[in-house]
């Protein structure tokens, strides 16, 4: 064994991975619970999936549970999927289940990728390819470069669909719309901001505003709060999973036609 042999293992097998990125049908931006549950079900359907977190750690808010507290809450109509994604659940209350954070991140991440989605950490997503009205793929950078604000220029990806999962931040759809004289599929056309706590209309809100807002951008999770003028919901997470679910749902619809 030759400390070089593991160094070309690693390499060959990065380059390849990326090379089988460069054109997916879905690109998910945002490895948290809603891009995790639609890339798991897009590539469980036979659809080419990638996942880009600027993060180290795919799982975006899960972690943390509540303050720290290391328990999410999720809803009955939940339940399918952590079961679909083996997590186990406890109920503790009528129709409502409590979750690990810890085993709900991991079984999320390892859930998409042994599906057959391509998760890469650490790469920003810092701008959109847009052609002939449609957004048609990411620009991509490395996360250090962005952290350090070095004057290295970014590469692309190419995708037939590219989904905002980037939660509160909304980072892609709020770029697009500053960079661009374009008009969002919202009421005034930009992005509408999110709102304070009222768990109830937030979930609910999550999984009717989880759709296309531009040609070839898609919204999920809490990106669509934020979007579409929602309300947030603390750490109850029943409604990124649907997200991810209905999301997953729309886009192999559109792969198909
Ligand atoms: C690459 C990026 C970029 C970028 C951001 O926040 P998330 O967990 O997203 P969701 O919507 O799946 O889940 C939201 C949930 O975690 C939450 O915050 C809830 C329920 N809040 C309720 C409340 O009241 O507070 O994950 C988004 C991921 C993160 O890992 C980011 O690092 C990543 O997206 N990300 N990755 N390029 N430009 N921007």
């Amino acid at each position: 064994m030759r400390e070089i042999d593991i160094t070309r293992g690693i390499i060959e097998n990065h380059v390849a991975d990326m090379m089988d990125s460069l054109r997916s049908d879905v690109v998910i931006v945002g490895a948290g619970p809603s891009g995790l549950v639609a890339g798991g079900y897009l590539a469980e359907r036979g659809i080419s999936v990638t996942i880009l977190e600027k993060k180290l750690s795919p799982g975006g808010g899960i972690w943390g549970g509540g303050m720290g507290y290391k328990y999410v809450i999720t809803q009955e109509e939940a339940k399918g999927v952590l079961d679909d994604f083996d997590i186990p659940s406890r109920p503790f209350e009528k129709g409502l289940y409590a979750v690990d954070a810890i085993s709900l991140a991991s079984g999320l991440i390892f859930g998409a990728a042994r599906r057959g989605a391509r998760i890469f950490n650490l790469v920003v997503v810092e701008d959109l390819v847009v052609r002939e009205g449609r957004v048609q793929g990411v620009v991509i950078n490395n996360t250090f470069v962005m952290m350090n604000h070095f004057p290295v220029d970014p590469i692309t990806m190419e995708a037939r669909a590219v989904v905002d999962a980037t939660g509160h931040d909304h980072d892609i759809v709020k770029t697009f719309s500053r960079k661009n004289d374009v008009s969002l599929n919202t009421p005034n056309g930009k992005p509408l901001g999110e709102r304070s706590m009222f768990a109830e209309p937030a979930e609910d809100a999550v999984v009717t505003n989880t759709t296309e807002v531009y040609p070839g951008l898609y919204v999920c999770g809490m990106s669509t709060a934020a979007v579409y003028g929602g309300y947030r919901m603390g750490p109850i997470f029943g409604g990124m999973l649907l997200s991810g679910k209905k999301l997953a749902r729309m886009l192999a619809e559109a792969c198909d036609k």
